[in-house]
């Protein structure tokens, strides 16, 4: 059975960790998707069932090489690699987990021919003991299926499309989500050891008292069993940042010491980036599991120290209100796609730096746990999503696997200080008749997982009906409902609350293109289950481009009623236009470098309006950097709403952002 815990693979005294990482064999799975099953490719060497090619380990296999089939590829298809397993690691009885960062959508693994892992949900490590499937000493295979098809049920959702070619009928994937729906491995793969009783899981909660003392809760699980009369000890040190023994003290709940609490005196706190000028601080628990007839296991754990409050109008760390300035991002690049690149995530850190940002949301799902290691390092403040982006359709089966991407996302992430936020979800159809409950019991769930950091969400339905009869009466531009399309030919005269008679007629007065249909349009109903408001609005971009004269009293006016009508605090987590980068256009004009910096600067007024309101806390801009989508006609070679290129160049928005975000830093902290 897979393990409790997740905690990353850390080398040890007592641990070894090999990568897997390089290039695999791969093919896709044609004709049909289920021609690896029938034919049992598992059972041999992948280059014995046919044609590979050698596909990078991490990386989406979607942008490497220039077949568009691989591109666009809907459904499965398959990995292998062999490896030697170490004869010694026998020899030791180490036990032996075969783990993988993510792999999009979902996977199943053999190691040599058997299965061993079956794993949906992209973007979430997963993990199982092999240990009784290797060949030490010899040969080993992993072969790994993955699917990369998004139905009404997965997270994020999607759908199947059949259409008719030139050559015959053809499945394509749709999605609503804006960004290209990478698969592959994206991740490392790591076979790792332990001894037979080891380190499973651990839970930490800090905080510090008013004369400067730092306490660290922790709570230490282990797995496999002790023989009779075996006993087992678990014993913690405390290093600091240099990796030198720090002074503290322990008293442990129990007699084994699995729990307890550690006191550490003048303890060094962890603080945000420009926050304090030694932002990031972590310290180590060095935690040591004996038990009398086996290795000891060592496990070394990095721990920020730190406190996080909310109260009805501010997010405070460490007791102190904090302002968020930041980003939505994506895991996104040239070539790699979403595969993780430390080159890249150390660009793109020294650029969050760069720009005076101290925190950003993981839009639109989990991000690697290399990239959570920067977070925590550099105190960047992170609002963590789970990958429930457009939610809809709300089904019992979506539920339980939405909780379940909380579940181990949380599971994963729990101890990170620079986690502040969990984010449930972005932009669900959270006016829809089924939202409440629904919704409701994904906070109480998360709720029940951790009470330590807020709930938030990136909402974007409208806070009133006021405002959504108001909106839907505009005749451009301003519905956004399923039949998109249509939007601007139609004018709806007519609104019932909940559940919505809409007339359709066109625009010069003519007789009704359809007599009524049926559409849910109602106003939000997932605010009132969170802590934390967040808000996504794009005036003057898809509502009413190139004026931005209207941003300033809209996102004003926006803010305000969020926090009127639940007494929370808000943030803005997406407001921004496209940009083309080297487009200069004079007087500005959509997608020019020009009309992003002034609809950047009509924000900013009311940004610094809303921060004398006392319920405002932060802003982030949409995004951090340009990616790349489906294609379609509204996307110029993806979304450029990047304030830096995909290759991470600045454009003149970046400067524009840097210099208010180190005004903001210096005025603020
Ligand atoms: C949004 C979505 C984000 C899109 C963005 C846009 O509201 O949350 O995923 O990329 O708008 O640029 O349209």
């Amino acid at each position: 059975a897979s393990t409790a815990g997740i905690l990353y693979p850390r080398e040890s005294e007592s641990r070894e960790v090999k990568s897997l990482d390089g290039m695999w064999n791969f093919r896709l799975s044609l004709p049909d998707s289920l021609v690896g099953f029938k034919e049992r490719w598992y059972m041999k060497d992948l280059s014995k069932t046919g044609p590979v090619i050698q596909m990078p380990v991490p990386s989406s296999y979607n942008d490497v090489m220039v077949d568009k089939n691989i591109r666009d590829h809907v459904g499965l298809v398959w990995y292998d690699k062999s490896f030697f397993a170490p004869e010694s690691w026998r020899q030791q009885g180490y036990r032996v987990c075969l783990r993988f960062g993510s792999v999009n959508y979902a996977a199943q693994v053999w190691v040599n021919t058997h299965l061993v892992l079956n794993h949906e949900i992209g973007h979430l490590p997963f993990q199982r003991d092999i240990t009784a499937n290797l060949k030490f000493g010899r040969l080993n295979r992993i072969t790994v299926a993955v699917d990369n098809v998004l139905l009404a049920t997965t997270v994020p959702q999607g759908s199947l499309q059949n259409i008719s070619t030139n050559t015959g009928p053809k499945t394509i994937q749709t999605y609503t989500f804006d960004f290209f729906n990478y698969a592959g491995i994206h991740r490392s793969v790591f076979l790792y050891t332990t001894p037979i009783v080891y380190i499973d899981d651990v839970d930490v909660t800090t905080n510090f008292t008013e004369d400067g003392v730092g306490i660290i809760n922790y709570k230490v699980q282990y797995g496999g069993s002790l023989s009779s009369g075996e006993t087992l000890n678990c014993s913690i040190t405390v290093l600091n940042n240099e990796n030198v023994r720090e002074k503290f003290t322990v008293i442990t709940n129990d007699e084994e010491g699995l729990s307890g609490i550690i006191k550490i005196e003048n303890a060094k706190l962890w603080w945000p980036y420009l926050m304090h000028e030694e932002p990031g601080y972590m310290y180590t628990l060095e935690i040591r599991l004996s038990t009398t007839w086996n290795v000891d296991d060592i496990y070394r754990l990095p721990v920020g120290i730190r406190t996080i409050k909310w109260t009805n109008t501010a997010f405070l760390i460490n007791n102190k209100p904090a302002y968020l300035r930041g980003f939505g991002r994506h895991e996104d690049s040239d070539i790699r796609g979403k595969g993780m690149d430390y080159a890249l995530v150390t660009r793109d850190y020294d650029l969050i730096k760069w720009i005076g940002a101290n925190s950003y949301r993981t839009s639109h799902y989990p991000y690697a746990e290399e990239i959570m290691d920067f977070a925590d390092r550099h105190g960047i403040m992170i609002v963590d999503e789970c990958p429930s982006v457009d939610t809809d359709n709300f089904s019992d089966k979506l539920l339980k696997k939405h909780t379940t991407s909380l579940a181990e996302l949380i599971k994963r992430d729990k101890n990170r200080p620079s986690v502040i936020m969990w984010s449930i979800a972005n932009e669900p159809r959270s006016d829809h008749k089924d939202a409440d409950s629904y919704f409701k019991y994904v906070v109480g769930f998360v709720k029940s997982k951790d009470k330590t950091r807020p709930v938030t969400a990136a909402l974007n339905k409208w806070y009133s009906i006021d405002r959504a009869v108001k909106y839907t009466h505009l005749p451009f531009g301003e519905l956004r409902c399923k039949n998109n399309a249509n939007t601007h030919f139609l004018s709806i005269c007519t609104f019932v609350y909940r559940s919505v008679a809409i007339f359709v007629k066109t625009l010069d007065g003519s007789r009704p293109i359809t007599a009524a249909i049926a559409v849910q349009l109602d106003t939000d109903q997932l605010g009132q289950h969170l802590d934390i408001i967040g808000f996504n609005r794009y005036n003057g971009w898809y509502s009413l481009p190139g004026h931005t004269e209207i941003i300033k009293s809209r996102i004003e006016d926006e803010a305000a009623k969020w926090h009127a009508k639940h007494n929370k605090p808000v943030f803005m987590t997406e407001y921004g236009a496209d940009s083309y980068a080297g487009l200069h256009v004079s007087p500005s004009f959509v997608w020019s470098e020009e009309y992003q910096v002034e609809l950047m600067s009509e924000h900013f007024k009311a940004f610094d309006i809303l921060r004398t309101k006392n319920f405002f806390i932060g802003e982030m801009i949409w995004n951090f950097a340009d990616f790349k989508t489906e294609q379609s006609v509204t996307r110029v070679g993806g979304n450029k709403k990047g304030v830096f290129t995909r290759q991470r160049e600045p454009k003149s928005s970046a400067h524009h952002l840097r210099k208010r975000y180190w005004a903001l830093a210096n005025h603020l902290d």
